[in-house]
């Protein structure tokens, strides 16, 4: 366990993190980018720890993963116990009860009491692509509707869905065929203001689906509930509802994508519920299993259980170690009670960063839910024009002060915290006094 206090033992990144990065440059490609490229040596709670001994506050969890913390000891005792029984047989050759629980654990977590039925992956990019299989086999339609700043994934039918073309891309074409896309109700951007956003937001969905796509071809309409790296929107209050039911009433199958909202973050176990939204289909990953690759889709049983026997599957789908660091993970969850963590230490966050942008200007809006937030950066309060270079100086101002910080947004403007749901209160406390200096520096 690393002692939960920051400190600072040399300049950010340090000799041996240089080091390291030397090396790096010349064995990884240079097309996978790093954040902050110090080198980890051990984590756990809110502070990562480097190999130069640096304590930095941890306010990204590796983008939203160990909301329990790094290395959780519930997780580390399951996989640790998995790993000496057996560590791979693949499901689609023989099974396991641990893939099966985890199943059982996304039937009773995920929004709505009808029969379930799940099916785990690798990665949030594809448990997206296999909802998609789901729901056009099901319905026998093809067509899917993705909204404006939406991100899926970086696989050829995923990056079909993300709305962003630099990094996610760019020089990547051909994609994948069948996808439309339509405004997100975004209320800071809403051309005609945030109180007609849902409404309009809802008209122009309903009547371009229609019009440009078709109803009966429709086959799902795949949403954020909060968007993530598109720029943590919420969407207007009542929108994702209306859209939901909208979709119950045409046949086709809604896609809540809680890859990134899911399991605590946003104050609820899924983001879906603060509307009472009951998705067709859920897609979960990050979170799920405290930091190994797992992901899952679950949904109605009719949806999940049409699909031909052996149409779904993969080698390393609910692998055994990663299905017992999800048990670990939920675990944790459960036993401390991390909903209600994340909504009280987001309401500390909230009123942080509604002070700050009281004091100034840059910060043009606050969002998010629970410790999902993020404040959305502009040159100009009346224009409203996105301040990109600030974002990118306060990030950089964070990161030498021992901050790891993350960025997002469809305009490169948005300051994102997503710390572990677990973190100190006097680290969190200490992070956003990191951050206000950084503000004011840049200010
Ligand atoms: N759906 C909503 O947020 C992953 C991407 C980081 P994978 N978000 C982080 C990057 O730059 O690659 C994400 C998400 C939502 C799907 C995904 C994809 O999940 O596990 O990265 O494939």
């Amino acid at each position: 366990m690393v002692a939960q206090n920051a400190q600072l033992v040399t300049p950010v990144p340090g000799p041996s993190s240089q080091a390291l990065q030397a090396r790096r440059t010349q064995a990884v490609s240079k097309a996978v980018g790093t954040v902050l490229p110090v080198y980890v040596d051990e984590a756990s709670g809110g502070i990562l720890r480097d190999v130069d001994g640096n304590q930095l506050i941890d306010f990204a969890s590796g983008i939203a993963v160990t909301s329990v913390g790094n290395s959780d000891p519930r997780v580390v005792a399951r996989v640790t116990e998995q790993v000496q029984r057996f560590t791979h047989t693949c499901f689609m050759v023989s099974a396991y009860e641990g893939y099966v629980e985890v199943c059982e654990q996304l039937n009773e977590l995920t929004p709505g009491d009808h029969e379930k039925r799940s099916a785990l992956f690798n990665s949030g990019a594809e448990a997206v692509e296999n909802a998609v299989k789901i729901a056009r086999y099901a319905t026998g339609r093809q067509a899917v509707v993705a909204f404006d700043h939406a991100y899926h994934g970086r696989t050829n039918l995923t990056m079909a869905l993300t709305a962003k073309s630099m990094p996610y891309k760019a020089g990547f074409a051909p994609f994948a065929g069948e996808i439309y896309r339509v405004p997100m109700a975004y209320p800071y951007r809403w051309p005609t203001g945030a109180e007609n956003c849902a409404d309009e937001a809802f008209e122009t969905f309903v009547s371009q689906v229609h019009t440009q796509v078709g109803e009966e071809r429709t086959a799902a309409v795949i949403l954020e509930p909060i968007q993530g790296e598109g720029g943590f929107i919420v969407p207007a209050p009542g929108f994702v509802a209306k859209v939901a039911h909208w979709c119950r009433d045409n046949g086709i199958v809604f896609i809540a994508d809680e890859v990134q909202t899911g399991f605590c973050r946003t104050g609820d176990w899924f983001a879906s519920e603060h509307e009472q939204v009951v998705p067709d289909l859920v897609t979960t990953g990050k979170a799920i299993a405290g930091g190994l690759p797992l992901a899952g889709v679950t949904g109605r049983a009719e949806l999940m259980d049409a699909v031909h026997a052996g149409g779904l599957g993969g080698t390393y789908g609910g692998n055994p170690l990663a299905c017992a660091a999800a048990l670990g993970a939920i675990e944790t969850m459960r036993a401390d009670d991390l909903t209600a963590r994340a909504a009280r230490l987001g309401e500390t966050l909230r009123n942080r960063l509604t002070q700050l942008a009281d004091k100034y200007e840059v910060i043009g809006d606050v969002r998010g839910r629970g410790l999902m937030q993020a404040v959305e950066l502009v040159s100009d309060r009346a224009t409203k024009t996105p301040d990109p270079a600030a974002t990118a100086a306060v990030t950089a101002a964070c990161h030498k002060a021992g901050l790891l910080t993350l960025t997002c947004g469809t305009f490169g403007n948005v300051f994102r915290f997503l710390p572990p749901l677990v973190i100190g209160e006097d680290l969190l406390d200490e992070g956003l006094s990191i951050f206000e200096n950084a503000l004011a520096g840049v200010a």
